[in-house]
């Protein structure tokens, strides 16, 4: 079995105390921190998910997965935030309101950390108030982020989202994504862009801050 198998096997089952050590050995064995992310550990959390969703695997389980790839994403974290500078300027972050999932939001809160932006990271669960309140408090901020791993939380998405555009505040351009949102979706929210993943979300933030 691969190193990057192992990662994903470790991640699946849940193997917080190996996964450390197994990322830092494929690390030392040359594989791309990108390929050690992409094939190693989201994929093992699509895995994950698909087990969750024929009940063959419970919330617990879905959890400990969830703890493991945190807990590797902590040891890639230098090698993808390599070369981070922050001077385009502020990006605030969040997951919607009702919606806990954070490993996504926090990889594109670190992919666009790494391409030059100060990141406010106001976590899940994030109220419409509280992104309003945060872009009072940083006016000068140039990228408003928001995320949403549910179908059922893509109202809150579109609450906020709207409220934000209707707020008067300007300055900034208000971004999405998450696993339910689509472009048509994010066009009817009002959003100035959608991406699918953190490293495309990076690029966008970039392009329309610049
Ligand atoms: Co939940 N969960 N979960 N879960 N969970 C999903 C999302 C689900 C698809 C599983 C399934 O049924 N197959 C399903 C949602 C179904 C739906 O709405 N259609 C689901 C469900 C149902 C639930 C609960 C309701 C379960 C329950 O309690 N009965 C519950 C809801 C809790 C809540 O939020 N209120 C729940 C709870 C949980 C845990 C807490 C146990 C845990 C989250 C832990 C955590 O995040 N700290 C969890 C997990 C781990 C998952 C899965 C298995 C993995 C999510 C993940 O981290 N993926 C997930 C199944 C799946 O995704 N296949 C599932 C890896 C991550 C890197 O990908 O988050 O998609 P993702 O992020 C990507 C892109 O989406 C994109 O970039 C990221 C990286 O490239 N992206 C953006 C994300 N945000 C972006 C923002 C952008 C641009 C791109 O611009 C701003």
């Amino acid at each position: 079995m691969s190193k990057i198998d192992e990662i994903a096997q470790a991640v699946e089952t849940g193997k917080s105390k190996l996964i450390e050590g197994l990322v830092n050995e494929a690390l030392s064995g040359g594989e791309d921190p990108l390929k050690i992310l992409n094939d190693g550990m989201i994929k093992a959390m699509g895995n994950v998910g698909e087990k969750f969703q024929k009940s063959e695997i419970f919330v617990p389980e879905m959890l400990v997965a969830a703890r493991t790839m945190k807990k590797g994403v902590e040891v890639l974290k230098p090698k993808l935030a390599a070369g981070a500078t922050t001077s385009l300027g502020k990006c605030i972050i969040g997951t919607v309101h009702g919606d806990l999932h954070d490993i996504g939001k926090n990889l594109v809160a670190l992919m666009i950390e790494s391409a030059g932006f100060e990141v406010i990271d106001l976590g899940v669960d994030v109220t419409t108030e509280a992104f309003i309140t945060a872009l009072k408090a940083n006016p000068d901020t140039k990228v408003v982020a928001l995320s949403a791993l549910l179908t059922t939380t893509m109202p809150a998405m579109k609450d906020t989202a709207v409220a934000i555009k209707a707020s008067g505040l300007k300055g900034f351009k208000l971004i999405v994504g998450g696993a339910p949102i689509t472009e048509d979706f994010a066009k009817q929210v009002g959003a100035d862009g959608y991406t699918t993943d953190a490293a495309s979300a990076a690029v966008l933030a970039k392009k329309l801050a610049g």
